[in-house]
Parts: structure tokens; C-alpha cells; sequence
């Protein structure tokens, strides 16, 4: 049996057993508890609270430290959600974003991006290879051109022309792991294999003047098809800010992500008159809706609103997210609804 073909077939026959094994949604639906309550001090948000940054997965602690740096200085938003991802896109020990990111099924490294500012500006770049940084090359799109998003081989030719660095962005220990992933076949993996971490950094800021931006980069689901681009890149799927309303970020599943526009979604929950938590619980709740069966992989939100409230929730246990505010900045294990 082809690779595919045997993926396919395990996927299908995989979803048939795990149909029979759950519980009929309505069990957990609507209004299911949040779990995870004892797990962490909840942040209670609170108006007013500004400057803050949260952000996702625990690299989000050196990230917030690099952004709450120019927001305790009274910068700006935006500066500070660029400033902030660039630090795990250059860290070749995080293995799910930038540098050292874990490679496509053809073992190449390609980086997806994008980021928002307060006037509801956007810039995007997908599918990208051999640049560190693909959130400043997205910035730079927004700023300097009218596009919104670019990709592929036109994108890295714009990088080019605009003076970044070209580089390998493939380490050792992320070779490594392609290579065991290969020799496994990975026959569950079905392009998203469970046991490796692969976390995405989204991040959305509220400055002292009470603007917003948000910024979300990563080098996308482990093993991957070549060519595949996930929510991370998409305004409204990885990140959406209305500066009027809120900001939100998405991390786990891009394709689940996408099919419910979730960041824009948690963001009208907002302006609908939602807490941040739960607009992003209203979000998950649309993407369970959408299986006959309980999902098993992972999607998590972030939400920041207009007054510095703050939000996190994930659809499975195991979703950290960091949080600047008041110069702490803590590491926060979210609730979750599964
Ligand atoms: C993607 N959402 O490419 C990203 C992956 C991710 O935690 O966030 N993983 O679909």
C-alpha cells in the first residue's frame, strides 16, 4: 500500500473506532464547565490593565519579556508583537517556529506568518523558506506594499529585495527528528503526529495608549505535505485584531481553525458583548459542532479586549499561555473543554 494510501486507510478506519468510543456531543454540549479550573492562578483580566501581551505555549515567556521591554517603555503595540515572536523564530531550540523549526515530509523548513496593526492593516507571508524571520518580511508587506499576503518563492524574492538574510534554517536535532519520523512512518501521524510538541506562537498586545496588535509565526505542523499552509499565516484564522473590539490568536489544528475563520470569530464574540473567555469557548464550541464525534486533537485560543481583559481556552488539556502584565510575567496552564 502507497504512504497515502495507507494513511487514508488507517485515517478511516482510526475515526470509525474512536466514533463509537465517545460520548454523543450533547453530553458535553452546550455549556459544558471549563475543566482545568485548579490548575493555575486565573488572571482575572480586569479593565484598565495596560500595557499587556499574552501569548501562547511557554515560549511565549522570553517572547513576552522581549515585547513587555518596549511596552513598559511606552512603545508601541505593534513594535512590541514583532519584537516579541522574533525571539522564538530565532531560537533554534524551539522546534515549531522559525529557525530550527521541524521540516515538511520533503524535509525542508517552511515558515508561515502574520501580523496586524491598530489601524486594521494587515501583512501575511506563507510557504516561506530560508528567512529567520517571516513576521518582519510580513510586516514589511503591510507597510510597504498594498497586498496583504504573499507566498512561496515571490514571497522570499521580496524578502531578497528588501535585504534579509538568507540562511539555513534547518538544525541538526530538527533533521534528526524528520529522520526518526521517516523511519517510523509514522503511521498515526496522518501530518500530525501526537507525540511531538508543535506549537505555533500567537501573540496579541495592548499598548499604554490602549492600541492593539497581534502577531502569530510558525513553521506549521510537523511533516506536513509540501506546500501545505495552516490558520498561522491567515488574518481572521491565526490572529485577527479590531482595534475597536479586541485581538485574538489561535494555536493546534490550522485546518480546524480555518474552517471557522476562529481568531475573527473569538474577536465578534468580543463586540457582541462576549467575555474574552467566552468568546473563545462560543469559538470551540463551533469547531466540536462540526464532528459527529469528540475531537481529539488540539485547538486553543487567546483573546485580549479593547479594556485589557484577557482570555485563554483550549479544546484539550495541556495548553499553557503566558502572561505580561504589571511586570510579572507568568506562564498560565489554560482551562480546557474536553
Ligand atoms: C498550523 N496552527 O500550522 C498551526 C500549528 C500550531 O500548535 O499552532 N501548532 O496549523
Amino acid at each position: 500500500m502507497s504512504r497515502l494510501s495507507r494513511r487514508r486507510f488507517l485515517k478511516l478506519t482510526a475515526g470509525l473506532g474512536a466514533a463509537s468510543a465517545f460520548l454523543p456531543l450533547r453530553s458535553i454540549l452546550p455549556g459544558s464547565a471549563f475543566k482545568g479550573l485548579s490548575a493555575a492562578p486565573l488572571f482575572s483580566g480586569g479593565t484598565g490593565t495596560k500595557p499587556l501581551v499574552i501569548s501562547t505555549w511557554k515560549h511565549g515567556i522570553p517572547a513576552n519579556a522581549a515585547a513587555w521591554q518596549i511596552l513598559s517603555g511606552g512603545g508601541k503595540a505593534l513594535d512590541a508583537v514583532e519584537a516579541g515572536v522574533r525571539v522564538p523564530e530565532g531560537d533554534p531550540n524551539v522546534m515549531s517556529v522559525g529557525y530550527g523549526g521541524l521540516p515538511d515530509e520533503d524535509c525542508k523548513v517552511t515558515l508561515d506568518a502574520c501580523i496586524m496593526s491598530p489601524q486594521g492593516n494587515a501583512g501575511s507571508v506563507a510557504f516561506v523558506q530560508n528567512y529567520k524571520h517571516p513576521i518582519s518580511i510580513a510586516r514589511k508587506v503591510m507597510e510597504e506594499t498594498d497586498h496583504v499576503m504573499l507566498v512561496g518563492e515571490g514571497a522570499e524574492e521580496f524578502a531578497r529585495k528588501n535585504g534579509f538574510p538568507r540562511e539555513e534554517l534547518l538544525t541538526d536535532a530538527a533533521r534528526e527528528a524528520w529522520i526518526k519520523w521517516k523511519q517510523k512512518m509514522s503511521e498515526e501521524d496522518d501530518w500530525f503526529p501526537k507525540d511531538l510538541d508543535h506549537d505555533t506562537i500567537g501573540m496579541v498586545a495592548i499598548d499604554a495608549t490602549g492600541d492593539l496588535a497581534g502577531a502569530c509565526t510558525t513553521s506549521g505542523l510537523a511533516f506536513k505535505i509540501h506546500g501545505r499552509v495552516g490558520d498561522s499565516p491567515i488574518p481572521g484564522d491565526g490572529m485577527y485584531v479590531d482595534n475597536e473590539v479586541g485581538a485574538a490568536a489561535s494555536t493546534g489544528k490550522g485546518e480546524e481553525v480555518i474552517k471557522v475563520c476562529g481568531s475573527f470569530l473569538v474577536v465578534e464574540g468580543m463586540r457582541q458583548g462576549l467575555s474574552p473567555k467566552d468568546a473563545c469557548k462560543r469559538a470551540l464550541e463551533r469547531i466540536i459542532k462540526r464532528h459527529a464525534a469528540r475531537p481529539t486533537f488540539q485547538v486553543a485560543f487567546i483573546a485580549l479586549s479593547k479594556e485589557g481583559e484577557i482570555g485563554a481556552l483550549s479544546l484539550q488539556k495541556g495548553f499553557q499561555y503566558a502572561l505580561a502584565a504589571g511586570g510579572k510575567n507568568d506562564l498560565i496552564d489554560a482551562e480546557y473543554l474536553l
